[in-house]
Parts: C-alpha cells; sequence; structure tokens
C-alpha cells in the first residue's frame, strides 16, 4: 500500500425511524441536514451529522424488508452496524485487505452514500465488527 494513512468516516447507526433517531442525537447536539439521502443500491436511507472535522455519525434507515438493514434490525435489533474508514485508495487497500486473507463483501467498489465509493469487510473477518472501506467518488 502506497498511501495507508486511513481516518475515521464514519460511525453508522441501523434504525427503523431516521427521525425518532434524529431526534436522540439532536438532543445531545448533532445537527443533521433537512436532505436524507436514499441509496438505492443499498436500499437504505441516510442521514449523516458531523461529530468533528473528519467524523460524522450516520442514521441507516432501511427502505425495503429486504434491504441488509432490516435483516440487521430484526436480527439483532436497533444498534451500532459498522464503522467506516476513509482510505484513499479503495482498490489498493480491497487487494491488501484479500491478500491478508481478510473477507470482502464486493469484487469492486460500488457506490455509496455521498457518491463514495465503497466495500465492506465481512464481521467474520474482523471479530464481529462490520467495517466499511469508503474512497471519495
Ligand atoms: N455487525 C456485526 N455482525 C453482523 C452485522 C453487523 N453489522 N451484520 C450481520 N452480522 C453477522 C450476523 O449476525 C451473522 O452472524 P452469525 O452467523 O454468527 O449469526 C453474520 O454476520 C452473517 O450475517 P448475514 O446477515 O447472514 O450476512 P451476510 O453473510 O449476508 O453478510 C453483511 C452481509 C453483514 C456484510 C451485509 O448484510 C451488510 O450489512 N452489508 C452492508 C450494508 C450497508 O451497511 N449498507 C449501507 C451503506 C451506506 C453507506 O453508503 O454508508
Amino acid at each position: 500500500m502506497k498511501d495507508n494513512k486511513i481516518v475515521l468516516d464514519h460511525v453508522a447507526v441501523a434504525t427503523s425511524s431516521l427521525e425518532r433517531s434524529i431526534k436522540v442525537y439532536e438532543s445531545l447536539g448533532l445537527s443533521f441536514g433537512q436532505e436524507h439521502e436514499v441509496v438505492e443500491e443499498q436500499k437504505v436511507k441516510v442521514a449523516f451529522s458531523p461529530i468533528d472535522e473528519t467524523a460524522k455519525l450516520e442514521l441507516l434507515e432501511p427502505t425495503s424488508s429486504d434491504s441488509a438493514i432490516a435483516k440487521f434490525i430484526e436480527s439483532k435489533g436497533e444498534g451500532i452496524h459498522h464503522l467506516c474508514f476513509k482510505v484513499h485508495n479503495i482498490e489498493e487497500v480491497s487487494k491488501d485487505l484479500t491478500d491478508k486473507g481478510m473477507r470482502l463483501l464486493y469484487e469492486t467498489p460500488k457506490k455509496g452514500a455521498h457518491g463514495m465509493l465503497i466495500n465492506f469487510i465481512h464481521p467474520k473477518s474482523t471479530g464481529g465488527v462490520l467495517i466499511e472501506i469508503a474512497q471519495k467518488g
């Protein structure tokens, strides 16, 4: 990996109601925009709030009962869903992780929220934490 500097981009929380969760985090002082993006490919509606200069909180509401987020809420309940790290070169990082024996979800990165290119490291490869890697699209 040439440029292996990563930063925490966001912590994601799965919720069955964006509206209700926004109220919870706004009571802590976070601030979500009015626009909530629907990411069709992931079957989710998302809302982001900055936490500091680089990290955000992402709220994820499923838009369909066959969404991975709906499945997560059904089996584990609402709560923390994944950590996302921003990387400089997602193709390079993906190859590096695969070479290290990690199981990535997609063969090639997909489009996520905010036009980012995203992939996920399966929780079975990480000790139970779903990790997203994302590159500015
Ligand atoms: N964190 C930790 N473990 C999780 C998990 C999560 N978020 N989601 C599922 N698991 C666990 C399950 O409990 C299950 O464990 P057991 O076998 O011990 O019961 C195991 O992982 C497999 O679960 P599964 O539902 O059968 O899932 P898959 O193997 O099909 O793996 C997964 C798919 C988890 C990677 C996928 O469902 C997922 O969450 N994809 C990411 C979707 C997402 O976050 N989209 C939003 C992106 C928005 C953006 O752009 O930021």
